[in-house]
C-alpha cells in the first residue's frame, strides 16, 4: 500500500454553507471534487500526527462511496485510527456524541439532513470539531480559502474496507474501528431521561407513532423506543434507512411527513407523534391531533426542563436562532436565566455551550437539541416531550395551552420561496435594505414599524463577527418580520420570509396561526415586493 500525491485543480463552488458543503451527486461525483474539499479540511484543521476521527452519514446515496475515500485520504494524511459507524452510518447528533465520548480530534459527517436522496439528489460533507459541534466559521472560511489555492491530494491507493462487521482492520498505518452506530447515543439517552418513567407511561397504552421518514434515526428509535423503552412494535415507521429516503423529502414538517399527519389526525390517532430528519437531527412534535411548532417547543421543553432528570439542576440560559420565536425569550425571562439571539445555523452554539453559558438551544426549523452534544438532536427532543408528558400526566395539547396561557403565544409561521433566480432572491434583499430609512416608523393597520436592520452577531466568547444574518423588520408591538436567504439549498436561491406576532390575550390562542398572522403576511408581501420580483404568487412550502 503506497501514499498516492494526486494533482488536481481547485473547484470554486466549495464554500461551506449554513451547514457544511451540500451539493447534487453529480457535483461530487466529478473528478477529485470530494478529495479536494477532504483535503482542504486535513490542511486546516491543524491535527496531530496519530489523531483519531470520527466518520459516519445519513446512509444516502454516495456515503458508502464517500467514507472509503475518506479512510484512504485520513490514512494518507497522518490519522491514527478512524471510528466508523457501522455500514457508515452515524446520525449527526450521534456522531456528535461519539467525538465527545471517545474525545476524538474532531469527525466528519455526510448528509444533506433533509434534502432528497438518490443518484441525482443531494448529498453534503461536514467538518465537526473536538467540542461535536460544526466548525466554527472562522474553520470554515479557512476551509473554503485551502479550496481555492489547492493544488493536490493524498490518498493511500488499498482495497475498500470491510463496513458491515464491528471491529478493528488495518488501513495503511491507520487503524479503522467500525462501531456501532447507536449504542453510544442510547447510553447518553438514558443518562438524561427518566426511563422507567416514560415506560410505565408507555406499557399504561399511551400511544406512540414516530415516523424516522426511511431515513438515518430508523435504528435509532427501534433501539430505544420499541427495545428499551417497549413501547409496541410497529410505534416506529419508515424505520429502515434508504438510499433514496424512499423516494420522499426527510423533513420532519407538516407538509412532507404527510404520512405522520394523516395518522396523527386521523380517527383513531395516537397520542404522541414524532418524525426526524434525513441525518436525525431534526424533531416534528404533535400530540392527537395537535401540531407543536418548534419555536414554542423550545420554550415548552425550557420552562418544563426540571421535570427531567439531566436537567434538574435548572438551565444556566437558553439560545435560540434569531429568526426563531421569541416565546423561548418569555421562559428565560421568568426563570431569570439568560437567553441569546444568534445566527442561523448549529455552528454558534458551540461556543456558547462550551463556556457553559446556555443548556437549552434551537431553532424554527424544528431544531432543538442541548450542552449533551453539539448538534440539534432529534430523537432527544422526542424523550424530552415523552419524558415531560410522563412526569406531567397531561396531553401534549393541554401541556401546550397552559404554556400559552401562562407566558401568552408567539403565532409563528415561515414561508420558502425555493429555487428562485438568484438575481430575482438578491434583488428582494437589496430593495428591503435600500427601504430601510422609509420603513422606519411606517404604519400598517395595526401594526407600527419600530426598527429595520441587517442582523449581526458578536459572538460573546470569542468575539467573532458574523454580518448579513437575516434582515429584520421589528414592529412596536414585538411582531416580526424577518428575510433570510438560506445557506443550505443546492438549486438556485431559496427565500425564507419568517412571521411572527405576539398575543397575550387567552381568548385568541385558539386562533389559526396563518388567521393570525394574516396581516403580517400581506405587509411582508408589500414591503419585499416579493411577488412582482420573483413572479411567484406563493411560497413553496409552509411551515
Ligand atoms: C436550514 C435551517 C437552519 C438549519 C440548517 C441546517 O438552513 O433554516 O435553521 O440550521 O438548515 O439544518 P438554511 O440556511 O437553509 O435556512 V440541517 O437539519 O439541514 O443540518
Ligand atoms: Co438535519
Amino acid at each position: 500500500m503506497s501514499i498516492r500525491t494526486v494533482s488536481t485543480q481547485p473547484y470554486a463552488d466549495q464554500k461551506p454553507g449554513t451547514s457544511g458543503l451540500r451539493k447534487k451527486v453529480p457535483v461530487f461525483q466529478q473528478p477529485h471534487y470530494l478529495e479536494n474539499f477532504v483535503q482542504s479540511i486535513f490542511d486546516s484543521i491543524n491535527a496531530p500526527q496519530g489523531a483519531t476521527l470520527v466518520l459516519g452519514g445519513d446512509g444516502r446515496f454516495y456515503n458508502r462511496t464517500a467514507i472509503q475515500i475518506i479512510l484512504k485520504m485520513a490514512a494518507a494524511n497522518g490519522f491514527g485510527k478512524v471510528l466508523v459507524g457501522r455500514g457508515g452510518i452515524l446520525s449527526t447528533p450521534a456522531a456528535s456524541c461519539v467525538i465527545r465520548k471517545h474525545k476524538t480530534f474532531g469527525g466528519i459527517i455526510l448528509s444533506a439532513s433533509h434534502n432528497p436522496g438518490g443518484p441525482k439528489e443531494d448529498f453534503g460533507i461536514k467538518y465537526n470539531s473536538g467540542n461535536g459541534g460544526p466548525a466554527t466559521e472562522t474553520v470554515t472560511e479557512a476551509i473554503f480559502a485551502k479550496s481555492k489555492a489547492l493544488s493536490s491530494y493524498k490518498i493511500l491507493d488499498a482495497a475498500d474496507v470491510a463496513l458491515d462487521m464491528l471491529g478493528i482492520s488495518a488501513l495503511g498505518d491507520m487503524q479503522v474501528q467500525v462501531i456501532d452506530p447507536v449504542s453510544d447515543y442510547a447510553e447518553l439517552m438514558e443518562s438524561l431521561f427518566d426511563f422507567a418513567a416514560i415506560r410505565a407511561l408507555l406499557k399504561s397504552g399511551f400511544k406512540i407513532k414516530f415516523d424516522a421518514m426511511h431515513a438515518v434515526n430508523g435504528p435509532y428509535a427501534k433501539d430505544i423506543i420499541e427495545n428499551r423503552l417497549g413501547a409496541t412494535t410497529g410505534s416506529v415507521m419508515n424505520a429502515v434507512p434508504l438510499e433514496d429516503f424512499g423516494g420522499g423529502h426527510p423533513d420532519p414538517n407538516l407538509t412532507y411527513a404527510h404520512d405522520l399527519v394523516e395518522i396523527m389526525y386521523g380517527d383513531d390517532a395516537p397520542d404522541f407523534g414524532a418524525a426526524s430528519d434525513g441525518d436525525g437531527d431534526r424533531n416534528m412534535i404533535l400530540g392527537k391531533h395537535f401540531f407543536v411548532t418548534p419555536s414554542d417547543s423550545l420554550a415548552l421543553l425550557a420552562a418544563n426542563a426540571t421535570l427531567v432528570p439531566g436537567y434538574k439542576q435548572g438551565l444556566a440560559g437558553i439560545a435560540r436562532s434569531m429568526p426563531t420565536s421569541a416565546a423561548a425569550d418569555r421562559v428565560a425571562l421568568a426563570l431569570n436565566i439568560p437567553c441569546y439571539e444568534t445566527p442561523t445555523g448549529w455552528k454558534f452554539f458551540g461556543n456558547l455551550m462550551d463556556a457553559g453559558k446556555v443548556t437549552l438551544c434551537g431553532e424554527e426549523s424544528f431544531g432543538t437539541g442541548s450542552n449533551h452534544v453539539r448538534e440539534k438532536d432529534g430523537l432527544w427532543a422526542v424523550l424530552f416531550w415523552l419524558n415531560i408528558v410522563a412526569a406531567r400526566k397531561q396531553s401534549v395539547e393541554s401541556i401546550t395551552r397552559e404554556h400559552w396561557a401562562k407566558y401568552g403565544r408567539n403565532f409563528y409561521s415561515r414561508y420558502d420561496y425555493e429555487g428562485l433566480p438568484t438575481e430575482a432572491a438578491n434583488g428582494v434583499m437589496s430593495h428591503l435594505r435600500d427601504s430601510f430609512g422609509a420603513l422606519a416608523g411606517k404604519q400598517f393597520g395595526k401594526y407600527t414599524i419600530k426598527t429595520c436592520d441587517d442582523f449581526s452577531y458578536t459572538d460573546p466568547v470569542d468575539g467573532s463577527v458574523s454580518k448579513n444574518q437575516g434582515i429584520r423588520i421589528l414592529f412596536s408591538d414585538g411582531s416580526r418580520i424577518i428575510f433570510r436567504l438560506s445557506g443550505t439549498g443546492t438549486e438556485g436561491a431559496t427565500l425564507r420570509v419568517y412571521l411572527e406576532a405576539f398575543e397575550a390575550d387567552t381568548a385568541r390562542h385558539h386562533l389559526d396561526a396563518q388567521a393570525a398572522l394574516k396581516e403580517l403576511i400581506s405587509i411582508a408581501l408589500r414591503v419585499s415586493e416579493l411577488q412582482s420580483r420573483t413572479g411567484r404568487d406563493k411560497p413553496t412550502v409552509i411551515t
